[in-house]
């Protein structure tokens, strides 16, 4: 996987030294003379520099729709466009743009690990596109509580914080295998992990089968679950698929379960269209929250700080 994103990189990489040359050339000379800058307010004009393009992740993600409702609706990023890739190489091109010191945004959301790894910050919203915190969700089928009560009754008690679930992430983003980083935040969580099982059985082989996006957060929530849910007995699948496709197996009944709902703002839309036909079994997590993302050393604090195309 890796091998594709620098492949997709590639062109991007070798373009961006002649940029930054550029720009750093400009940023030297401002602070002497004042009178030889790029854009209107002698500040670094990002959006040049950046080709005006805003990396984003998978095309079905919440925060990529938010990001090209913010290119409609704010003037500062008229002529923008969102770059569609995955999480993995959201990930990879941040951590390259910050080793060279260079701009960049990203579609970002948190709980996630790049906040420990990196110094960033959201980009102001004034306009609330993005919207305000969010929770993240479980979701199952109908018809599971009667059919797989243990399962049921874990996945509605499943609840963590947001240090429980990056302490995991960061782990897998430094190099541990999602499933061994999973068995040790379990081992180090006994007591977590006995309230979200509390009252069940073990069970006998059961299928239980999980569905959930690949982006950093869902990959790591939903090995934990599903680790826990093995340990009960039960015979666990877990199953990455696209964001809409994911919401339209739980209501169609093909998956038992999800713990991906990105609520109120991010999922609004397959809350709206699968909601109906799903069970909501309340947050898993509170204090999430999705918008574009920079590093601290960019001179931007709200997208109306940024230049649209001229
Ligand atoms: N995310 C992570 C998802 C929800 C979880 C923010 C990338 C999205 O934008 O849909």
């Amino acid at each position: 996987m890796k091998k594709v994103q620098w492949k997709k990189l590639g062109a991007a990489s070798i373009l961006t030294p002649i940029i930054l040359l550029t720009a750093c050339g400009n940023e030297d000379s401002a602070e002497g003379t004042d009178d030889e800058t790029n854009g209107d307010s002698g500040e670094v004009n990002y959006g040049e520099e950046m080709d005006y393009k805003i990396t984003g992740i998978e095309p079905g993600a919440g925060v990529v729709a938010g990001s090209e409702q913010a290119v409609e609706d704010y003037d500062s990023l008229e002529g923008w466009e969102v770059v569609t890739s995955s999480s993995g190489a959201m990930a990879t091109a941040l951590g390259q743009a910050i080793d060279n010191e260079e701009p960049i945004i990203v579609t970002g959301w948190s709980p996630h690990w790049k906040f420990q790894e990196y110094d960033l910050k959201y980009l102001e919203d004034p306009e609330g596109v993005f919207g305000e915190a969010e929770t993240i969700n479980t979701m199952v089928r109908q018809g599971l509580e009667e059919e797989a009560p243990e399962a049921y009754t874990i996945l509605d008690q499943f609840q963590w914080e947001p240090e429980d679930i990056e302490s995991v992430m960061l782990e897998v983003s430094n190099g541990t295998d999602v499933e061994e980083a999973s068995a040790t935040w379990i081992d180090e969580n006994s007591d977590k992990v006995a309230e979200w099982t509390e009252g069940t059985e073990t069970v006998d082989n059961t299928e239980i089968e999980l569905a959930y996006v690949e982006w950093d957060t869902e990959i790591a929530s939903t090995n934990v679950v599903g680790q826990v849910l093995e340990a009960q007995g039960y015979d666990v699948t877990l199953t990455p698929l696209d964001n809409a496709v994911m919401w339209s197996a739980v209501a169609e009944g093909q998956a038992d379960g999800m713990v991906a709902a990105w609520l109120p703002n991010t999922h609004a839309s397959q809350f709206e269209s699968y909601g109906d036909d799903v069970v909501d079994l309340g947050e898993n997590l509170e204090g999430a929250k999705v918008g574009l993302v920079v590093p601290s050393y960019m001179e931007v604090d709200s997208i109306d700080d940024l230049t649209s195309k001229q």
